[in-house]
């Protein structure tokens, strides 16, 4: 569980770092199966499903970027996603009742893993109200040397700046005027988790070390937050509830919302969707 200091950083800065939320055992298996998966990406030459590659990736050499939707593919990324020491904390911070809308692993490898480019989730995805969060598990020891999720403090209280190049939506700030001024690495060892709000500003850095970055991301929204883009169906959309029960009663708050449309024409992962970013802040 947070501390009332925590929550009060918490909703003062828009992010977190909680120490030792995991087992050194949870850590390890996480590892173990990660690795396995990345034995699997040999037989892939193409992003799929499952794999977003990094440019170079080889069956002799794999360099997975990103294994997408984690848990539906092992039970150990859905054991995590429920893990009551998390979800406690959630709680804490949006509310009992939790649904998910989203879970990948991202990976840096050492010296060259891919960065993340400034941008706000809620660009992707805004709701009714802004109870949402990201949570990632630090599965490797996290430094700014290995690329640490970077925010900026206090920026989810701010505008939701332009993710919009040449009228499309790319994923990353396109705002001409935007700095990452102020900008703090969250530092981990490997079973902490950072929290960041939907509305804060993030990215992150290339690798420039010998030691592998991956980081476990999974999105928590209020059950009463609903996408303003729409849900899928009844069922579809309460089956991604982890705790408390549906609501058909949106909670509607009043909220800087830029829509992501139109979408540019690169899809796929928000690496992929960032690729096309004419001035990158990471290089
Ligand atoms: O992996 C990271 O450092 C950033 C992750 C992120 O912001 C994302 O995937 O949306």
């Amino acid at each position: 569980m947070l501390s009332q200091e925590q929550i009060a950083l918490y909703k003062k800065n828009g992010y977190i770092g909680v120490e030792a939320v995991l087992t050194d055992a949870e850590v390890v298996a996480l590892r173990r199966v990660t690795d396995e998966f990345v034995e699997k990406s040999r037989e892939v030459t193409e992003h799929n499903d499952i794999f977003d590659l990094e440019p170079g990736h080889t069956a002799e050499n794999p360099k997975v970027r990103r294994i997408k939707s984690p848990c539906l593919y092992h039970s150990v990324y859905d054991q995590t996603l429920r893990h009551p020491n998390i979800l406690a904390i959630v709680s804490q911070l949006i509310g009992h009742g939790i649904r998910y809308n989203g879970h990948k692993l991202n990976m840096k490898y050492p010296e060259f893993g891919s960065p993340v480019e400034w941008h706000q989730d809620w660009a992707f995805y805004p709701h009714t109200n802004d109870d949402l969060l990201a949570v990632g598990v630090v599965i490797d020891d996290m430094t700014v040397e290995n690329g640490a999720l970077m925010l900026i403090p206090g920026s989810h209280t701010g505008p939701t700046l332009d993710h919009h190049q040449n009228g499309a939506f790319v994923g990353a700030v396109t705002d001409p005027d935007f700095t990452p001024e102020g900008a703090v690495p969250i530092e981990l060892k490997a079973g902490g988790i950072t929290i960041h709000h939907v509305r804060a500003l993030h990215g992150s850095a290339p690798n420039t070390s010998q030691k592998s970055r991956r980081l476990l991301l999974f999105q928590y929204c209020a059950v009463d937050a609903w996408p303003l883009k729409g849900i899928p169906d009844w069922e579809t959309f309460n089956d991604f509830i982890i705790q408390g029960e549906p609501t058909h009663q949106p909670r509607i708050v009043s909220t800087p919302v830029r829509m992501p449309e139109p979408y540019s024409e690169k899809k796929g992962s928000i690496y992929e969707v960032q690729s096309i970013l004419e001035k990158r802040m990471f290089g």
